[in-house]
């Protein structure tokens, strides 16, 4: 594994800054190396076989620059005019269609996701799923390749990764069967029951209409007006107030289907099931802090994460799951109604049972061709895997079509190389804007004689999509949902519960910031309302924190009989132990004090599979190390935990103080900056070590005998156990709650 932003040497290949006179062509240089996930990019197809010219993603052919004709050019950098001095002239065929092309190389942004990152890697099937599922891609070894799109929901492409928001985790499966995507949420459940009001919901998270503020935000009138009016949200907004609302990582999260699927296996029994990812690194998230601080000082934060991670070779990885619950007509499970998008099934009722495991391991190339273009559809499904009756999922069948027609220019967005499947493809859909295919015969229709009758339809059963033969249920045609639909509260104070003491503690107050920046009174005591129906105490200290009074319930709670599920241990985050792969490390270094033993720390750090980064007063090289971050762009929040093995001393010119109290520090005190890195890593409940010189500057700002603190003089053991704490993500400890 290699770390390659750090990398010291520049490039080789890049082509020199000097400007290319017209006398002068240019002498063609090799590009930048590819970086190391993405060599060998080309795609494949599951079964490994070539793939086809329409197939190629290969843009630049040639070391010349060419027209889009193909004409090579002498210069891209002067418009042609009459004279040096004079106007431009309209004959300049190159330089209207660079501009022409330029007018219009934005799409609409997603309507909703609209910001997100993404990358390559590959499903292998178990074979465990097999007796209910006959989808290829599950059996035992099958490899697929699939694209993975994480995104946050409500902020615009440009926006924050880091704003408190659902996080999707739509992954394309390119199976030899045809394409499956499971477009899914880090969160089980979701704010309506039914499609129809999906414009409302996105209406009143998105900014205001009148000022367009705030942006990637749901501390705002509108959202928490409909959120407190519409009860069924209660539930999914409980969650994304807790921890999940807020991911140290997209490689840290887990996804949901949410909705309840219909498998089937090769003798045609069917089963119901909900899909579930699960993270080998642990679920884990930032504090509110953190993501706040990281709006700033990196609002890639989510994406840079990601792609570093892959780059050095910590390949992500979750494990796909399934609930399984029998296929009866009333499609409810241990009263659950599996087809309430608004109600997750406890695990201790219904175990997830895994089934495979995703690998991500390639970067994107080009954000534009594959994260943008990528279109995902809860409709693209494989022989084997079929839909339910939510009505969630229902109106979600038409709306990613029809988006797409929009977003991607009409309705051949199904060639670009991203979305194209990997399954020979031979429909008869014809023409129409962006048509790249060249088809050959007469006859795109059937029945023909004309083509010979092709192509042919599949032997039922064999292979192919078959619409299973469901019961519909008998009914009116009315607008209105089942009554097992109507209760809004339990499961969001199942959810309550199950969290830890440090955990409520961040919902409370993630609720009070949110409601704080509400303008309205009536929604705040009409949001305490509901915080009421869910679980009093929760109410209270919310309300406490807002200093408003806290009403009673006025819905009765009535799940506490025997047999409930009182809490559910999965859905709590804390506890238990996880790799460390990924994990950022910055270590302050002083240039001019003892560093011998830097350059192997740092190979150790990179032989555990985490991303040194050396922090000092000034760029350059450090006992060989190259210097990651100077204390100019350090931020705290970048790192993960904190080794100290140095103290840079203020120099006796150096800046003010951040506290504006302090005044200017004197030649000899820790660098301020480096008591703000400090400081709030300690906040943040960090691990932090140090040994040497660093254990001074460490003392001087961290509590004698903290929690999570390790002193030593040898920097290897330090490591060590910081690893180990960096196991349980933060030292939980440092938070009032938990102690
Ligand atoms: Fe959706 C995008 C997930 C309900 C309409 N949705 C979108 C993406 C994810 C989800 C992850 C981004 C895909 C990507 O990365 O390109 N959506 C969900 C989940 C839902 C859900 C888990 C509920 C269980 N969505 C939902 C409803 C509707 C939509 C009810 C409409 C009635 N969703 C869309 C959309 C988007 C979309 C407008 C925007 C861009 C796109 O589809 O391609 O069609």
């Amino acid at each position: 594994m290699t770390s390659a932003k750090n990398s010291p040497t520049p490039a080789p290949g890049r082509p020199s800054s000097r400007p290319p006179s017209l006398e002068e062509p240019t002498e063609p240089t090799g590009p930048l190396p590819p970086k190391p996930d993405q060599e060998g990019a080309e795609p494949r197809t599951p079964t490994g076989a070539e793939p086809g010219p329409e197939r190629s993603t290969t843009a630049q052919q040639g070391e010349h620059l060419t027209t889009s004709q193909g004409a090579r050019l002498r210069d891209t950098d002067h418009s042609l005019k009459a004279g040096r001095r004079g106007p431009v002239l309209l004959q300049d065929h190159h330089l209207r269609e660079k501009i022409t092309h330029f007018d219009h190389e934005r799409i609409p942004e997603r309507v909703v996701h609209a910001r997100g990152a993404a990358a390559h890697g590959v499903f292998e099937g178990y074979g465990s799923a097999e007796p209910i599922c006959r989808a290829g891609f599950l059996a035992k070894g099958a490899r697929t390749e699939v694209f993975t799109r994480f995104s946050t929901v409500v902020g615009s492409r440009g926006s924050m990764d880091t704003a408190r928001d659902t996080r999707g985790f739509a992954t394309k499966f390119y199976t030899d069967e045809g394409t499956f995507d499971l477009v899914a949420n880090n969160i089980p459940v979701f704010f309506i029951q039914d499609g129809i009001k999906f414009p409302d919901v996105v209406h009143a998270a998105k900014p205001h209409p009148d000022r367009e503020i705030p942006q990637a935000q749901s501390a705002h009138d509108t959202f928490w007006d409909f959120m407190s009016l519409h009860t069924e949200a209660q539930h999914h907004t409980l969650w994304f107030m807790g921890d999940r609302g807020i991911p140290r990582s997209f490689r840290m999260m887990e996804g949901f289907g949410i909705h309840t699927f219909r498998l089937s296996n090769a003798d045609g029994e069917t089963s119901l099931v909900k899909f579930h990812w699960k993270p080998t690194l642990g679920v884990h998230s930032l504090t509110w802090e953190e993501a706040q601080l990281l709006g700033g000082a990196d609002p890639d934060f989510h994406r840079r994460d990601l792609s570093d991670a892959i780059e050095a070779g910590a390949h992500p990885s979750w494990e796909l799951g399934l609930q399984v619950f029998p296929d009866e007509p009333e499609q409810s499970f241990e009263g659950i109604d599996l087809l309430d998008p608004t109600k997750f099934v406890p695990e201790e009722l219904a175990p997830v049972q895994p089934v495979g495991r995703l690998t991500l391991n390639r970067n994107p190339s080009n954000y534009f061709a594959e994260t943008e273009q990528v279109a995902f559809n809860p409709g693209h499904l494989v022989p084997g895997i079929d839909v339910t009756d939510d009505p969630l999922l229902q109106v979600r069948l038409f709306s990613y079509v029809d988006t797409q027609l929009t977003r991607l220019g009409g309705p051949n967005f199904a060639q670009l190389p991203i979305n194209r499947a990997h399954a020979p493809i031979n429909d008869m859909l014809r023409d129409g804007y962006g048509q790249q295919a060249d088809y050959a015969g007469v006859a795109p229709y059937q029945p023909n004689s004309l083509d010979g009758g092709c192509p042919v339809m599949a032997v039922a059963g064999a292979d192919a999509f078959t619409d299973l033969p469901v019961r519909v249920p008998e009914g009116v045609k009315e607008r209105a949902l089942s009554a097992t639909f109507e209760d809004h509260y339990s499961q969001a104070r199942l959810f309550w519960r199950s969290m830890t003491p440090v955990e409520q503690d961040h919902i409370v107050d993630a609720y009070a910031f949110e409601l704080g920046k509400c303008y309205e009174n009536v929604i705040r005591e009409r949001q305490l309302q509901c915080l009421a129906n869910i679980d009093g105490e929760l109410c209270a200290r919310v309300a406490a924190a807002l200093g408003m009074p806290a009403p009673g319930p006025t819905v009765p709670a009535d799940d506490e009989g025997d047999g409930q599920v009182i809490t559910s241990g999965p859905l709590s985050q804390l506890g238990g132990t996880w790799p460390t792969d990924g994990r950022m490390i910055g270590i302050v270094v002083d240039p001019d004090g003892e560093n011998s033993d830097l350059l192997a720390l740092h190979e150790e750090i990179v032989s555990a599979s985490m991303t040194p980064v050396v922090i000092a007063p000034r760029g350059g090289e450090v006992a060989g190390v190259p210097v990651g971050r100077t204390l100019g762009t350090a931020a705290s929040v970048e790192f993960d935990a904190l080794l100290l093995a140095g103290a840079p001393l203020s120099a006796p010119d150096s800046r003010p103080s951040v506290d504006p109290k302090a005044g200017a520090p004197s030649s000899g005190e820790v660098e301020p900056r480096v008591g703000k890195l400090i400081d709030e890593c300690w906040r943040h409940a960090k691990a932090l070590g140090a040994w040497g010189a660093g254990r001074q500057a460490l003392e001087a700002h961290t509590a004698p005998g903290g929690a999570g603190l390790v002193l030593g003089d040898d920097p290897f053991t330090v490591l060590g156990e910081i690893r180990s704490l960096l196991g349980a993500h933060r030292v939980w400890e440092r938070f009032p709650a938990a102690v």
